[in-house]
């Protein structure tokens, strides 16, 4: 069941409560805490927030740039009636690394910051008494990690993170904790795909379980009536003139599954709620239901002040309904899978998702978003750490489509944000890792990535391994920006007569394009950073875009703004946001909303 990374449910076979609030933290700037025997208890603990990010809390820069390990604490009891079912505690992350203890005992170490952490807490729980539970984490960066960076120590012995990507390393228990009652015998997982056969659907399922007990599965419509039952661990449910999912108008069933004795008793309950809907790239399009369709939206992080990456269901709604009012119908999770949470709302509000694995910064540059333009060879494939942070990266996929696999607002999964793609290393390293990941999702979604500037179309070995080919660029931005910007035109002009050439019969998909805009600026004529140019430009690339057919999505970089590691690029962070980082709009929201509108 460590291995179950299904969302709690609750019903009268299971049960969950959350452990969210504030929890005992301290720093351990010198590693000392395992030797110290912390997992027994924290000696001089602060108190912060649990879900939250540490970096956003504190006034002094020690506290905020802290680079090393770290520990949280809390204290619970196992609530009355949970004494014959098996107990787990469920992180929705850790970031970036973690060891977790209970009782002193420990229990599951997990890599990488972005996916959930699973621990059996039955063997080493006290009923009847306090438990304490105690989480090292660590928020390193290294070459083998995925994102990947560096540290520094700075002439004081204080070591920071030199991050080879563009967001602030924000750090700590970020996502929700549930302590988990699940029965003896279990529902371990399940997916679901899908057939359209005219008006209706196949729903195809596959349950897993713990033991060899019996499956039923039942679908509901929205007004709770059974449309469809059978029995097996797979199988398949006829849905007659089924509703489909649709972008902004999302219709979900109600997938119920149980497990059951041969007498009939029930052991388990699961349910979900799904969306039928199939995804299909076909010559130039992206098809969704068998019908094209062109992606607008955004990159988007999950960021906020004071909250940091911590999830929050009012700034999740607040930025549905912001991407509402613009008329878009898809986002990246630039660059890194998000809570959970926000996959839900996609299903429920009728999103597209492209959902993208932590591989980041794989090009050895602290500046990425410059060394992504400059022509230079970035090194990076070619050293021995690679078959680690292979691993690495092939976990994080696998464990991003075990968790997201059954969200109908997930279309496609992206690999990777701009790596050095250019060398055979680079050629070597990601056949490697798409032959793998190809075999992982039950759906079969398309898989993609999206390549920097010097992934030219005469450069790049690796497009080929993609499904849909995901661009970032940033001409008249990086390259001829301000008065240079009818030079930038041209100049993407004769990139994207490159693409043409090749005739791929793949969908290209702008996945980023931006120019930064501090909201306190505006010039006439337009100059660079003032709410004026960031339209300019945007009306540039999409004067480009709408020459080619090919061009099946344009998602603007950035959302909003967010918070990056200082530099003189970076103005309190990343301004490229087409909302505040406070989710007001800048003039640029109200030239996209009306474009998509009819776009
Ligand atoms: C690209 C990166 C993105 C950056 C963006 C920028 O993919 O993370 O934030 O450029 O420079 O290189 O704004």
């Amino acid at each position: 069941m460590e291995n179950s990374l299904l969302y709690p449910c609750n019903n009268r076979y299971r049960d969950s409560r959350l452990l969210d609030g504030l929890w005992q933290f301290q720093f351990d700037p010198t590693a000392k805490g395992k030797a110290q025997h912390w997992e027994k208890g924290l000696p001089q603990p602060l108190k912060v927030p649990v879900p939250g990010s540490f970096s956003e809390l504190f006034t002094k820069e020690q506290q905020r740039d802290y680079v090393g390990d770290f520990w949280y604490e809390t204290n619970f009891f196992v609530p009355r009636g949970w004494e014959q079912t098996t107990l787990w505690v469920r992180f929705g992350s850790l970031t970036q690394r973690a060891t977790v203890y209970c009782n002193g005992v420990e229990l599951t170490t997990h890599e990488g910051g972005f996916l959930p952490v699973i621990a059996a807490l039955s063997s080493v729980i006290r009923l009847n008494q306090e438990n304490k539970l105690v989480v090292q984490l660590n928020n390193e960066l290294n070459e083998t990690s995925l994102p990947c960076g560096t540290q520094k120590i700075l002439p004081s012995g204080r070591k920071i993170a030199k991050p080879y990507f563009d967001f602030f390393n924000y750090a700590g228990i970020q996502r929700s904790v549930w302590l988990l009652s699940l029965p003896q015998v279990a529902i371990q997982d399940y997916s679901v795909t899908f057939q359209r056969e005219e008006e209706n659907a196949l729903v195809n399922f596959d349950v897993q379980t713990t033991d060899s007990n019996s499956v039923q599965v039942r679908l509901l419509d929205a007004q709770g009536k059974l449309v469809a039952a059978a029995h097996g661990k797979q199988g398949t449910l006829r849905v007659p003139h089924a509703h489909w999912w649709q972008v902004r108008n999302a219709y979900l069933y109600q997938i119920v599954i149980q497990l059951k004795t041969e007498t009939g008793e029930i052991l388990d309950e699961y349910s979900d709620r799904i969306g039928i809907r199939t995804v299909e790239i076909s010559g130039t399009k992206i098809l969704l239901n068998g019908k094209p369709i062109y992606l607008k939206g955004f990159g988007k992080h999950e960021d906020f002040a004071i909250l940091g990456k911590t999830f929050n269901w009012s700034v999740a709604k607040r930025d549905f309904e912001l991407m509402k009012w613009s008329n878009a119908n898809c986002f990246r999770t630039s660059h890194y899978p998000h809570a959970e949470e926000w996959y839900q709302f996609a299903d429920e509000e009728g999103f597209l998702i492209i959902d993208e694995v932590p591989a980041v910064g794989m090009m050895r540059s602290t500046h990425n978003y410059v060394a992504a333009g400059s022509g230079k060879y970035t090194h990076f494939f070619e050293t021995p750490t690679v078959p680690q942070l292979k691993a690495n990266h092939l976990q994080q996929i696998n464990e991003m489509i075990v968790r997201d696999k059954n969200h109908p607002s997930v279309i496609a999964w992206s690999l990777f944000n701009e790596p050095e793609t250019t060398s055979a290393y680079a050629k070597e390293y990601f056949t490697e890792i798409f032959t793998k990941a190809r075999q992982y999702d039950p759906q079969k979604r398309p898989l993609t990535g999206a390549l920097e500037k010097n992934s030219q179309p005469d450069k790049c070995q690796c497009f080929p391994l993609l499904d849909f080919i995901c661009l970032n660029r940033y001409y008249g931005w990086y390259i001829s920006g301000g008065a240079d910007i009818e030079e930038a035109e041209q100049l993407f002009q004769q990139e994207m007569e490159k693409w043409k050439a090749l005739n791929l019969n793949v969908p290209i998909v702008f996945t980023e394009f931006g120019a930064d805009t501090l909201p306190s600026e505006h010039k006439l004529p337009s100059s660079m950073w003032s709410q004026e140019y960031q339209c300019k430009y945007l009306k540039m690339n999409f004067h480009v875009f709408d020459n080619y057919d090919f061009v099946q999505g344009e998602l603007v970089w950035c959302f909003a703004d967010f918070q990056t590691a200082e530099a003189i690029m970076r103005v309190n962070g990343n301004r490229k946001g087409v909302f505040t980082r406070e989710r007001q709009p800048k003039d640029a929201a109200f030239m996209l909303k009306q474009r998509w509108e009819t776009k």
